[in-house]
């Protein structure tokens, strides 16, 4: 119903003789004949409800058809059920289920040389195959429409993302009960593993579990290395519950106590962060949370003499402060329209991550060498302000502390 209700709401809004056609994803070959585990395309899975590969939806007025695979027992032995055409038109509510070997064939019989197709081609074989059936066609951007949808959550996708970051914030707890110095980081990233697993949901994105130094490469992904009393470890790992992405970064100290100079830079980070996350409320500019965040972090650092007053922030803060949160971990959806920040608006969910990295360099104070920290919540807008879907785990020095004391 979810599904059909959306399908509704898009033809709503697009020309009266739009005829859409959108593919889900290729499978993906991992080595020899192995595939990734297959997942659908958000945009082909937002609108159809349908998990299977080799799938092709057209929607219109007059018509919801699809291309699928028709059910084949030697197959369906080695990798498992599929729906089929006899059973699709009432699972999936369509006028009509076709086979996907026909659909060279039979495409042009749904269109007419006086539709629009609102169709996007994504970086794969099929898709360009498909753009060439429909290259008689007028085409526009189907992304347009359906990515402002994507964009605003509705109840069922709140729900759903709130209980993402739930599972999410279980595992950050669990983390930092467990960490001792010495062990690797992949054994700490082990219990996002196992806990994501264990509740029927997988990594949102490769997690990132980066100790001392490495919390300074931004895309750390190796998780390779011994983590070391006296350093802190970051985590950024989120998980992805039923197609929707929770994102969360924490950093905390292997040893369980902060030093003094890693409590200075977490302190500025922190109340970047806070301050940032407060800005966030409907008609509020875009923009505002990462402008707060430099503001603070440049002051921060200024004052403990890292930057001298004026000079760029960009040496230890180079990344933006958020990003839209949804289906896609760095979701759909605009952050200017007209080439003007456009303005937060009841059910989108943002990010915010401020971060500081400090590398060695003569020119530094060699106590601040070494320390990457990043704070990450994701922070959905509501009616009048906003509310933080990760609120619940621990942030601050003295509740990180507090938390990894306790057995
Ligand atoms: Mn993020």
């Amino acid at each position: 119903m979810i599904h059909q209700n959306r399908r509704k709401e898009l033809l709503s809004q697009i020309d009266d003789n739009a005829v859409v056609v959108i593919s889900t994803n290729p499978e993906q070959f991992r080595n020899g004949d192995v595939t990734f585990p297959f997942r659908p395309h958000s945009d082909f899975f937002y609108l159809t409800g349908f998990q299977e590969p080799q799938a092709v939806a057209v929607i219109s007025r007059n018509t919801y058809t699809m291309f699928l695979r028709d059910k084949d027992p030697d197959r369906e032995i080695w990798d498992g059920e599929r729906l089929g055409l006899t059973d699709a038109p009432e699972i999936l509510k369509l006028e009509k289920a076709l086979n996907i070997n026909l659909l060279e064939d039979h495409l042009a019989q749904l269109i007419t040389a006086e539709n629009v197709v609102y169709f996007d081609e994504k970086p794969c074989d099929f898709d360009r195959m498909l753009s060439n059936l429909l290259s008689s066609y007028t085409i526009k951007s189907l992304q347009d429409p359906l990515h402002e949808m994507r964009l605003i959550k509705d109840e069922f996708e709140m729900s759903t993302m709130q209980k993402a970051a739930n599972i999410s914030m279980v595992a950050h707890v669990l983390a930092m009960k467990y960490v001792f110095p010495n062990m690797f980081e992949y054994e700490l990233q082990s219990v996002f593993d196992a806990h994501f697993v264990k509740n029927n949901a997988v990594h949102a994105y490769t997690p990132i579990v980066a100790g001392g130094k490495n919390a300074c490469v931004l895309h750390y992904i190796e998780n390779n290395q011994p983590l070391k009393s006296g350093d802190l470890v970051l985590i950024d790992a989120g998980c992805e519950l039923d197609y929707y992405a929770s994102d969360i970064t924490r950093t905390f100290p292997v040893n369980g106590q902060f030093s003094e100079p890693q409590k200075q830079i977490y302190q500025i980070v922190l109340d970047a962060q806070l301050a940032a996350i407060n800005s966030i409320k409907p008609g509020a500019d875009v923009h505002m949370p990462h402008k707060i965040a430099c503001d603070i972090i440049q002051q921060g650092l200024e004052n403990l003499g890292l930057l001298a007053p004026g000079e760029p922030l960009s040496k230890f803060y180079m990344h933006g402060t958020g990003h839209w949160l949804g289906m896609d971990v760095h979701d759909v959806g605009k952050y200017q329209i007209n080439k003007q920040h456009r303005v937060f608006e009841k059910g989108m969910v943002i990010t915010v991550e401020p971060g500081i990295y400090i590398r060695k360099d003569d020119k530094i104070n060699p106590i601040y060498h070494d320390i990457g920290i990043r704070i990450e919540d994701d922070v959905l807008v509501t009616n009048t302000g906003n509310t933080v879907l990760t609120e619940q785990l621990a942030k601050t020095i003295d509740e990180i502390e507090t938390l990894m004391s306790e057995d």
